[in-house]
């Protein structure tokens, strides 16, 4: 099948993207920058008072945006959800499986209820939501799923033990479904973000009481080459470039946005 490559293959115009918990954070950010590519706005996340206020900040910016009160870990309510915007709405053409949470907790003294809900959020629940969607896609005969995993898709640290086991089986779930549904037209890809600024990480970055950087932010730092954190915004070209017709002979690839943390071993200490 030949294709003529022109920069309308960047376009999201005509499309329905569905980014789970993105009343702010990275899902806001990735759902900002579809809307710049052109993509009609679905979004949901844990309640109705993060919804009212995340339909409001879409407002704020010139994007109207469709908001569902639903909790990805409940396979009932998000089947319910995906029928309604599938009836209102559209098929979802574009699914981004952003919702996650994360409990930094020394292994030994987790508790297995807080270790099974980080696994039921970060990792059951996009098994949920691509579940839900994959059947009109197969319909439609072209979808794209976008899963963001994390550095502790590739590596491990102190206290994020739950985390970095549910990551590490996201990836593996996003080569399965790009494996199981490639030939129904449909890719599923992942984006392993670096050390973004956001709510999930501002424990790490939290001013001393000296006044001095928390050790976590100047070790980051340390082995970022670009020697800093980034904005959730930087993560909008990756992720519009898997979400449009560009990436449409990419397949269960981890894009790591990470500044090239992965590539460096660090820098040595002065
Ligand atoms: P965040 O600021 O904590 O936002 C996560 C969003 O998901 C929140 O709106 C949260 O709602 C929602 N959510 C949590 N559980 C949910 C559920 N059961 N159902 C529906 N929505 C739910 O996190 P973030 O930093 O933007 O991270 C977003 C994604 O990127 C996560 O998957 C995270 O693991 C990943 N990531 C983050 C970084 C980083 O450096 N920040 C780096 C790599 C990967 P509540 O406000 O109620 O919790
Ligand atoms: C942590 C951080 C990381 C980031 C992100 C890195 O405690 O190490 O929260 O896990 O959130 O996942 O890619």
């Amino acid at each position: 099948m030949t294709q003529t490559f022109d920069m309308n293959s960047f376009s999201l115009n005509g499309k329905i993207a569905l980014i789970t918990g993105a009343s702010y954070g990275i899902g806001f950010s990735l759902a900002t920058g579809f809307a710049k590519a052109g993509a009609t706005i679905v979004f949901n996340d844990i309640n109705q008072n993060l919804v009212n206020k995340g339909i409001e900040a879409y407002k704020e910016i010139g994007i109207t945006a469709h908001g569902y009160v639903c909790d990805v870990t409940d396979e009932k309510a998000v089947q319910t959800m995906i029928q309604d915007i599938e009836k209102n709405i559209g098929a979802v053409d574009i699914l981004v499986n952003n919702a996650g949470i994360i409990k930094r907790v020394p292994m030994h003294e987790m508790n297995v209820e807080d270790f099974r809900k980080v696994i039921d959020i970060d990792l059951n629940a996009p098994f949920i939501m691509a579940k839900a969607v994959i059947p009109s896609m197969i319909k439609k005969r072209q979808g794209k799923i976008i899963n963001i995993c994390s550095m502790m898709s590739e590596l491990g640290r102190e206290t994020v033990s739950a985390y970095a086991a549910a990551k590490g089986g996201l990836k593996m779930l996003t080569k399965n479904i790009a494996s199981e549904y490639g030939h129904h037209n449909i890719q599923c890809n992942g984006i392993g973000p670096g050390y973004i600024e956001t709510i999930q990480t501002a424990p790490l970055r939290e001013k001393q009481a000296d006044g001095s950087r928390h050790p976590f932010d100047q070790f980051i730092v340390s082995r970022t080459p670009a020697n800093r954190w980034r904005c959730a915004d930087d993560l909008m070209g990756p992720a519009v470039f898997l979400a449009s017709d560009a990436s449409n002979f990419v397949n269960g690839h981890i894009l790591y946005v990470d500044g090239g943390i992965l590539a460096y071993i660090g820098k040595q200490p002065e």
